[in-house]
């Protein structure tokens, strides 16, 4: 435990190509927070120089690692740094560094993880966009049980106990995903605050249709980890209704029908009760582990 008065706070940003914005982001965070630290996740262009010049604490992907990396590399740091209280931020300009002290206050009431939510405020935000975010929290509901407005944003606080206790394998974007159901898994204490968010410059370096489904489809392959019981289990039950479905047309045509039997479509109707009950074996079998596992740590 940290005995210091004060908590030492530290804020990471995550860059790609950022060297127009990064400088003047992290003289405003200064205001609030003891360090700052950049990643440069393989810039091209001055991203790294600036950061450093303006003081913060720059580390350098040697090529274009994905958001999550960056991530993992700021957590990295802050642990190493010491930090009792995290804030991650994009350098983007999207987010406002005046907003750091919300999302400390939260850490400071006794939460682990603190989420700057972009649908509580009413922000400017395309539909589409909105849809999407709506969308992966759901999913991601599903994954964690954490009932979050926006598991999408950048915008995050961390206490000392959840820089010591995620363990995060995603390397994109989904990483933000993954940091909710690991809290989660981990009994780590999560919140939302409301921020506001800037969509000003043409900022998307990533088509956003294709990057939300993207992460979607990691999402849901969380989803078969951490709950396989719900995942295999509602996978199972829907190949055993339509086993049974085949069955009791074969059955019919049998007895009330043509009274010859249907080959092709028996063999089809044992092939999903078999295929059905394998995933739902997997289900149990994998709901079995994970409670093993999580019971030794
Ligand atoms: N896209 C992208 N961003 C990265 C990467 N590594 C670090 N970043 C930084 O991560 C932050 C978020 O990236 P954005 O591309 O703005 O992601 P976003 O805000 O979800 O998407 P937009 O709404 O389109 O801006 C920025 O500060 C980037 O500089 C990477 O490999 N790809
Ligand atoms: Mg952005």
């Amino acid at each position: 435990m940290n005995q210091s008065p004060r908590p030492k706070i530290v804020a990471g940003m995550p860059a790609y190509n950022e060297g127009k914005y990064v400088g003047s982001l992290i003289l405003q965070a200064k205001q609030y927070v003891d360090k700052v630290i950049v990643v440069d996740d393989g810039s091209v262009d001055h991203t790294s120089e600036v950061a450093d010049l303006a003081g913060a604490t720059v580390i350098r992907h040697s090529e274009n690692k994905g958001y999550g990396s960056a991530i993992r590399s700021i957590l990295a740091e802050a642990k190493t740094q010491n930090a009792d209280i995290l804030v991650i931020f994009d350098a983007d300009s999207q987010h406002d560094p005046d907003e750091i002290p919300s999302l400390v206050k939260a850490i400071s009431e006794g939460f682990d993880v603190v989420i700057g939510s972009r649908e509580i405020r009413r922000n400017k935000i395309a539909p589409y966009r909105r849809l999407g975010q709506r969308v992966l929290s759901r999913l991601t509901y599903i994954a964690s049980r954490e009932k979050l407005s926006d598991t999408e944003s950048g915008f995050r606080a961390y206490s000392r106990k959840a820089i010591a206790t995620l363990d995060l394998k995603e390397e994109g974007m989904s990483i933000s995903s993954e940091i909710v159901s690991e809290a989660s898994a981990k009994g780590l204490k999560v919140t939302e605050v409301p921020i506001s968010v800037t969509y000003t410059r043409d900022s998307s370096t990533l088509n956003p249709i294709r990057h939300g489904f993207g992460v979607m489809n990691r999402i849901i392959v969380m989803i078969s980890e951490r709950r396989p019981l719900l995942f295999f289990g509602m996978l199972g039950a829907v190949l055993l209704v339509l086993g049974i479905a085949t069955s009791a047309a074969v059955i019919w045509s049998y007895y009330f029908g043509s009274n010859v039997l249907m080959i092709g479509t028996t063999l089809v109707s044992v092939l999903f009760i078999t295929s059905g009950l394998l995933t739902l074996f997997t289900g149990m079998i994998l709901n079995v582990l994970l409670k093993r596992m999580s019971d030794r740590s």
